[in-house]
């Protein structure tokens, strides 16, 4: 492939890519996009396991930036399944004719800033090298999938899977005995449709996972007429909420109401289905005894969805609701009442080992035709560290995030100029509803490069002080909430060796959003500008 010279090198063809792309064109920018997947939609090119859905509903995970795009696309469910979604990025790229503009099956390996050019110098895998004066990583928040260094995890025979890297042609598991590591969100929508196909099926549990049903459902055609015509309504709304969603967010503490009242309202929100669950009440995920109270309503469904009562009580998770991203399910508990499915509580019966044959927990054989790693993702720092980042001086950005990510608004780093983030650790990014969170991010990003071009500005640096000021905001807040409590990917736990750092901003989309337009009506205060 040739070397090119851009105004913007953008690395990943994701939601974030492609609409950054989109921007930068209409700005008359010139742009190169580097994806490493043989198409667009990044998370949901990837992640095409059995039952891969997304939690947020799909007349709002979808773009607002184009109002005929948003009115013409039709979706077909509540939640939209990973096949649909994926046509839906497909059908974005070919209606903005994003795909000239952008390179398939390429990864990048370096990005390095040439300080006296004030150029990115940007390698790929396969030996191009791209120079941009700015370069933007749309790399995603969990795209860097995580398999633990099990012992012998190369050892075993049969097949494997991660189901972050889901084979294009599906996996049938009709008549084999089937062994899945993992109990967060990606297992908890395949289990139930690997359990119906799998002669058996064994599933890891190390940490117990709250799960709400969905209730998908295909949309009633006139509830998605209502939602098109009040689209603007409906955005203006998410807007205004803290994980930019627009749903029934009540602001009583839930140790205001009675137990009869919470009940009722429980109930509701279970019936309801779905992540607004945790909007039960406006403290849940503030105060320990009102989220103690939303936690053993989900226990007592627990108890009663699941036959047997050992079974369920392995099931039961004690840690805070929320505080790991809540799951939303279909037909998860009552997977286990299945003759041919086990759960193995690995708190017990911990795994010792993948063998040629299968894997060894507590001392027990399990045989396997095929396993499948359902462990997550090294979030939000992954995809870009696995890139070799070098600022100023060829400063390592693995060597400046070595205690963890520090950026100012999840934007910028300090130390690399031009460099942009969109959705980086630092912002609300995987708190909030993602396609949003990514428009303002990209919004936020083609508004400061147009910005420089008008007033002759060549170089725009984050400054330590702002970015320290941002790193300590983003850590106290973090502390005002029960989801830094917990060993959740939101802290890197999942990762040995990872530091130990809250890393999405928890003060909610609203005052994030709020900051942003005032740095940037302030002159892009906290910002280096040079010509
Ligand atoms: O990954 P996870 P995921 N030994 O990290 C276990 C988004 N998403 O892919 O909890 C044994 O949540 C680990 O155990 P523990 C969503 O934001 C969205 O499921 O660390 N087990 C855990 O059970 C989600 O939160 C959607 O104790 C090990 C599991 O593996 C995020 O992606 C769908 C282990 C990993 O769960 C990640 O979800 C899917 C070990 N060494 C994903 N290491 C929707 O929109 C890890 N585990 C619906």
């Amino acid at each position: 492939m040739a070397d090119s010279d851009v105004d913007a090198v953008i690395v990943g063809a994701g939601f974030a890519g492609l609409y950054m792309l989109h921007r930068l064109r209409g700005l008359g920018f010139s742009a190169q996009v580097v994806e490493a997947g043989g198409g667009v939609g990044g998370t949901w090119y990837w992640n095409r396991y059995p039952g891969a859905r997304c939690d947020v509903e799909s007349i709002q995970y979808s773009y607002q930036f184009s109002d005929e795009l948003q009115q013409e696309w039709e979706w077909s469910e509540r939640y939209a399944a990973q096949p649909e979604i994926l046509r839906y990025a497909e059908h974005v790229a070919e209606r903005f004719d994003l795909h000239r503009d952008i390179r398939f099956d390429t990864r990048v390996t370096l990005a390095a800033f040439d300080d006296s050019a004030r150029r990115w110098v940007i390698d790929t895998e396969v030996g191009d090298r791209l120079r941009a004066t700015w370069c933007i990583m749309a790399t995603g928040c969990l795209s860097a999938s995580n398999i633990p260094n099990f012992e012998g995890r190369d050892s075993f025979t049969g097949a494997t899977y991660h189901t972050g890297h889901w084979p294009h042609e599906g996996v049938d598991f009709s008549g084999q005995r089937v062994g899945v590591i993992g109990t967060g969100s990606s297992a908890i929508q395949s289990i139930p449709i690997i359990a119906e196909q799998a002669e058996h099926l064994t599933v890891f549990q190390r940490t117990p996972n709250y799960a709400i049903p969905a209730h998908n459902a295909p949309w009633d055609p006139e509830v998605l007429r209502q939602a098109k015509a009040n689209y603007p309504e409906m955005r203006a709304r998410a807007r205004r909420m803290p994980n930019g969603i627009a749903f029934r967010l009540n602001t009583q503490s839930a140790l205001e109401a009675t137990p009869e009242e919470r009940r009722r309202e429980y109930e509701a929100r279970w019936r309801e289905g779905g992540l607004t669950f945790l909007g039960a009440y406006g403290d849940l995920i503030l105060n320990a005894e009102a989220n103690a109270t939303a936690a053993e309503f989900v226990r007592g469904k627990i108890r009663e969805i699941v036959q047997d009562p050992e079974i369920a009580e392995t099931l039961l998770p004690s840690n805070v609701i929320g505080c790991k991203r809540l799951c939303v399910d279909t037909d998860y508990y009552k997977t286990f009442n299945r003759r041919n499915v086990t759960l193995v509580d690995l708190n017990k019966a911990p795994i010792e080992a993948i063998t040629p044959d299968g894997v060894r927990a507590g001392g027990v054989e399990h045989g396997f035709d095929a396993i499948v790693f359902a462990t997550g993702f090294d979030a939000m720092t992954g995809a870009l560290l696995k890139i070799d980042i070098r600022g100023v001086g060829g400063v390592p950005l693995r060597e400046k995030w070595d205690s963890g990510p520090r950026t100012y608004l999840g934007l910028a780093t300090a130390g690399f100029p031009n460099l942009f983030m969109v959705t980086g650790p630092g912002s609300p990014s995987v708190l909030t509803n993602m396609l949003p969170s990514i428009e303002q991010h990209v919004d936020w990003i083609a508004d400061c490069l147009a910005h420089m071009r008008a007033n002759g500005i060549a170089r725009v640096e984050a400054r330590t002080d702002a970015e320290d000021d941002w790193v300590a905001h983003v850590n106290e807040v973090a502390g005002f909430s029960l989801r830094s409590t917990c060993s959740s990917w939101y802290v890197g736990a999942n990762v040995p060796g990872k530091p130990r750092v809250f890393m999405p901003y928890i003060g909610g989309f609203p005052a994030y959003v709020d900051r942003c337009d005032a740095v940037a009506a302030n002159g892009y205060e906290g910002f280096a500008l040079s010509a």
